[in-house]
């Protein structure tokens, strides 16, 4: 299923590390095999997945590695302090801390790194790279994150979080309802995928989480399968939303599985929405949203809900377009226990 340009919200281009603006030919249609030309091809969630995908595009450019695309690209909402979901800027959990998560794969080798609850470090993303290249191990959480990573020489960071916790305090006290609080506006992960000119992919996350979570409480984006998966013979797919409705159904993992039969990015996502809604008795209202490209080059997205945004970004172009999303009603013939 394809995404027409009529959805495109934003089309605009771009300038690269060498200050030439890109062109306005069109990019990689999702769900139709592209050019090689194309590649190399970088999808992230959001509409601030824009700046990092041309921070991935640039570092590829520079002749970067797709290893290095996904961490610079992602450096880029870890350091925006504005960015209230990923980084140090991000909402401090109930106890008045952010404790950040980060994951990163590599589809040759198929490897992983990743990191949970890790507090004061600037670049998740970096320490979850060092995680994977070097040590035995696959993750890393809490103090122990935050120790390798200052032994790795990465960037800590005094992090008062003083005025923030107070106004999630107060917002949190005017709340009339609880589920107000599991909004997901109130969080936005990054999740960049990057398919190479050689047709290699690799892909990372990073996210400061459920805006009030419980100190320890760790989602969907750093676990292997449920924020992130690549494998390199079929594609990668990513997650944003409320990590407590990806995490139980290994979401990446399955949109993956799902392309790997055959489906084309877009549909792989929507399947694997459909596939939650029918055991959640919250249907549709889930919070949830994926990203994905394969092989081949195509990409897609979609949401529980309408409107969730994302970036795609190819040498001659840079866009946010709109996803599609399931809607309340569209959980496919099986119904499931909709309440
Ligand atoms: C989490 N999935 O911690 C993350 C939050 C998120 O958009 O993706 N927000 O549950």
């Amino acid at each position: 299923m394809g995404i027409t340009r009529r959805k495109f919200i934003t089309r605009t281009s771009i300038s690269l590390a060498s200050g030439a603006a890109l062109s306005s030919v069109r990019g990689a249609e999702p769900g139709s095999p592209a050019n090689p030309a194309e590649r190399p091809l970088i999808v992230s969630t959001w509409r601030f997945g824009k700046e990092a995908n041309d921070a991935a595009l640039s570092a590829l450019l520079a002749n970067g590695t797709i290893l290095d695309a996904v961490e610079q690209g992602i450096w880029v909402p870890e350091s925006d302090r504005n960015n209230s979901s990923v980084g140090l800027g991000g909402a401090p959990n109930a106890a008045g801390v952010v404790q950040l998560d980060a994951c990163i794969m590599s589809g040759p080798g198929h490897r992983a790194g990743s990191v949970a609850a890790i507090e004061g470090i600037r670049h998740p993303i970096s320490a979850a790279r060092r995680v994977m290249e070097k040590t035995p191990h696959v993750m890393l959480v809490g103090d122990g994150a935050r120790m390798f990573a200052l032994e790795e020489g990465l960037e800590s960071v005094e992090n008062d979080t003083r005025e923030r916790y107070e106004a999630w305090r107060k917002k949190r006290a005017a709340a009339k309802t609880k589920s107000s609080e599991r909004n997901p506006s109130n969080h936005d992960t990054i999740a960049l995928l990057v398919l190479g000119a050689d047709g290699t992919i690799a892909g990372g996350c990073s996210t400061s989480g459920w805006a009030g979570k419980l100190p320890g409480r760790v989602g969907d984006s750093p676990i292997i399968g449920s924020g992130l998966y690549v494998d390199n013979d079929v594609g990668a797919a990513g997650a944003t939303g409320l990590g407590e409705n990806v995490m139980r159904y290994c979401g990446s993992f399955l949109v993956v599985e799902l392309m790997r039969q055959g489906l084309a990015p877009e549909e792989a996502c929507l399947e694997t929405i459909r596939r939650i809604a029918r055991k959640e008795p919250k249907s549709a209202r889930l919070g949830i949203n994926f990203v994905a490209l394969d092989k081949q080059g195509r990409y897609g997205a979609a949401g529980s809900g309408k409107g969730f945004k994302f970036a795609v970004a190819t040498k001659t172009d840079s866009r946010v377009l709109t996803a599609p999303g399931i809607g309340p009603l569209d959980i496919g013939p099986e119904g499931g226990n909709r309440k």
